[in-house]
């Protein structure tokens, strides 16, 4: 009587593919990391592009550039975030920016013997005659 063949299977492929999961394991490990990081600093680049916004910085509208104010005429704009203020031209004064007599204040440097005359934004001085 012939001896009764048994094939016993080893687990070596078994611990192998075993082994390829630890390997993988351990990649993915890395992986995360990597993924965490991206994910760190893609908030962190988000933070920064979300702040200017919400403090209005890219929502602002230049109303000097777009005529969009109520400056008076004598005034220059100036753009700010959110609103702009007006600012008179020199010689001009208050919230409508009206010429700054400056003779009849007496704020002229005129001298004594000449003659003081308003104009627009300024004055001038004439020589008395002689
Ligand atoms: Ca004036």
């Amino acid at each position: 009587m012939a001896p009764t063949k048994i094939t016993l299977q080893t687990n070596q492929e078994t611990d192998h593919e075993n082994m390829s999961d630890c390997k993988s394991i351990a990649g993915n490990a890395t992986t995360r990391n990597i993924v965490d990081l991206l994910l760190v600093i893609t908030i962190i680049v988000l933070l920064g592009v979300a702040a200017p916004i919400i403090r209005g910085d890219y929502c602002d509208i230049d109303e000097c550039t777009s005529g969009n104010h109520s400056c008076p005429t004598k005034a220059h704009c100036i753009n700010a975030i959110g609103s702009y203020t007006c600012e008179c031209f020199h010689g001009y004064h208050g919230s409508q920016c009206l010429d700054v007599d400056e003779c009849k204040l007496g704020i002229h440097t005129c001298d004594e013997h000449a003659n003081c005359t308003n104009t627009m934004g300024s004055y001038k001085c004439t020589c008395h005659v002689g």
